[in-house]
């Protein structure tokens, strides 16, 4: 008897387990984006044709450079010439952007020439202001990725010259970098023109770089200057995993300031999860941060437009109550191109970079199905504001909120735009060759083998042919997306050459190519290796 009842309840204890189960993925509200995919039909391998045509643009800027400013740190297409970053000399701004993309597209002979000027001319003996984190992460990082795909030393030797000169910026009192550096007397600066306030974002996106250079030295200077200012911030970070742009390099205290995904906020978010990522998942920390930083996000910054439903990622500005004496948080419903880059960051934060490719929908928590479709729903929205006159996105789009004029019949729009006059511009209507974009496309498309992120991505590659294309060579910004006879400035980003063709020439490359669960790529699209983290860190 007590068997049969025992059997019973076994069987009644079978049943409620398999319909009750209470698994994460047995909540509601994420419903699968895959719809009824089939995996055997995903097809990863190279689109042949459009790289070769991405390779093609890619000469037309390289030779234009190599032919009017070879050596020169910027490059203008218009006045064929260059110039340098300051007045005593260039630090191979360009050329070393470039190296690791000339390597990946398979231009040997181009690559062996900047190996060659790289070998003969480049001196970081330069005397002169310059913004340590670009130079960290165009320069250095260049160097450190050209090294670890060609092998040549002489790409190592410089980056410790170079990262040896920078390494000046972290003697603070509190390890929070200072902004600039003069590489030549190796003294570190204050940004004057911001109350010596260092930028969030600039602190915390040198990690990546120096700790790699780490790894390939066995020398932990680098690696423990770095890690310092990460603990600063994480003790001084607000409760709600979000940061202030601006920090004080004295006390590494933050300084109550805009909050967000765009300039000076972007890549803290986008290192947090890379900084993870880099040492092969195994420094938890990082992982905690940022889920903690994106459940806040989602709560305060992403909202949707009346209209469409349209998400996007809002700032919030402090404004003082003079009433309660305190600050309060002020919504702005506004996004900067830079702030795209998340798109993909949200879908490489839930796959980590690991198959099956797309995830299996019902293996992943609330959290990362949350993700997911925010992910995927900001790259529609990041692609829809390519939706103007020349098919390209403009610096910074305005979004409708309700109540707003207008709202019902608009998402978006550019700020400063007179309909009546196309030819009169604004700062937020330019388009300077920016690559976020294409950096989500790339990784949407390699994370789930989606052909539309291909189309989305070759559609904004042809508007760029079109418009920003100089005949005579290079590639310039315009100053007005949604005017097609728009004015030029005279000027080819760097990371034109760097990021934005690099991205475009992987979107279409097979994707094990610089695969995503063996590479993270720095901000500036330099692909670094992943490893294990060092167990002597603390040895000098
Ligand atoms: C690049 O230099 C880097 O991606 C940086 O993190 C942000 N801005 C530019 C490109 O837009």
């Amino acid at each position: 008897m007590i068997r049969k009842r025992l059997v019973f309840t076994g069987i009644l204890l079978a049943i409620a387990i398999i319909f009750f189960k209470p698994t994460r993925n047995s909540q509601p509200g994420y419903l699968s984006p895959f719809g009824n995919l089939d995996r055997t039909k995903l097809d990863f391998s190279a689109d042949i044709d459009k790289q070769s045509a991405i390779r093609a643009a890619f000469k037309h800027a390289w030779d234009a450079y190599r032919r009017d400013a070879w050596g020169f740190d910027d490059y203008h297409p218009l006045k064929r010439g260059g110039t340098n970053l300051v007045s005593s000399g260039g630090i191979g701004y360009t050329i070393v952007d470039a190296l690791d993309t000339l390597h990946i597209m398979g231009l040997d002979t181009e690559f062996t020439q900047a190996r060659d000027w790289v070998a003969t001319e480049l001196t970081f003996d330069r005397d002169g202001k310059f913004n340590a984190f670009e130079v960290t992460i165009r320069v250095l990082g260049g160097l450190l990725s050209a090294y670890h795909l060609s092998k040549d030393e002489i790409f190592l030797q410089k980056a410790v010259d170079l990262a040896e000169r920078l390494l000046p910026i972290f003697s603070t009192q509190s390890g929070i970098p200072l902004s600039f550096i003069n590489l030549k007397e190796r003294q570190a600066l204050a940004d004057s023109d911001n109350q010596g306030f260092s930028s969030t974002a600039e602190a915390a996106t040198l990690q990546l770089e120096f700790k790699y250079l780490s790894y390939l030295t066995e020398d932990y200077v680098y690696w423990n200057a770095a890690e310092k200012v990460m603990d600063v911030i994480r003790n001084g970070a607000l409760t709600s995993g979000l940061v202030p742009i601006f920090i004080r390099p004295s006390d590494g205290q933050f300084i109550t300031s805009d909050i967000r995904f765009g300039s000076r906020g972007d890549s803290y978010y986008e290192y947090l999860l890379k900084q993870y990522l880099q040492t092969n998942q195994a420094e938890q920390q990082y992982r905690e941060m940022y889920d903690h930083a994106m459940t806040t996000m989602h709560h305060d910054l992403v909202r949707r437009t009346p209209k469409s439903n349209m998400l996007f990622i809002a700032e919030l500005s402090p404004k003082f109550k003079r009433e309660e004496q305190k600050f309060d948080w002020k919504l702005v419903p506004k996004q900067d191109h830079l702030v795209c880059f998340l798109g993909g960051s949200l879908l490489l934060g839930v796959t980590e970079g690991q198959g099956p490719f797309p995830p299996e929908w019902d293996t992943l928590s609330n959290t990362e199905k949350r993700d997911w479709i925010t992910g995927e729903e900001l790259i529609k929205t990041c692609v829809e504001t390519y939706n103007t006159a020349t098919g390209l996105g403009p610096e910074i789009a305005h979004f409708k909120m309700p109540g707003d004029p207008d709202a019902d019949s608009v998402d978006w729009y550019i700020k400063g735009l007179d309909r009546e006059n196309p030819s009169l511009t604004s700062f937020d209507a330019r388009y300077i060759l920016r690559p976020e974009t294409v950096e989500s496309l790339f990784l949407a498309w390699r994370l789930t083998g989606n052909q539309t992120y291909r189309d989305q991505g070759w559609k904004i590659f042809q508007a760029i042919e079109k418009y920003t294309k100089v005949e005579g060579g290079g590639y310039t910004s315009i100053l007005n997306v949604n005017d097609t006879n728009t004015q030029r400035e005279d000027k080819m980003e760097t990371f034109f050459l760097s990021e934005t063709l690099k991205y475009l020439y992987l979107l279409f490359s097979d994707s094990a190519l610089l695969s995503l669960d063996k590479y993270v790529f720095n901000t500036e699209a330099h692909p670094l290796p992943r490893f294990d983290p060092p167990t002597r860190r603390f040895n000098h």
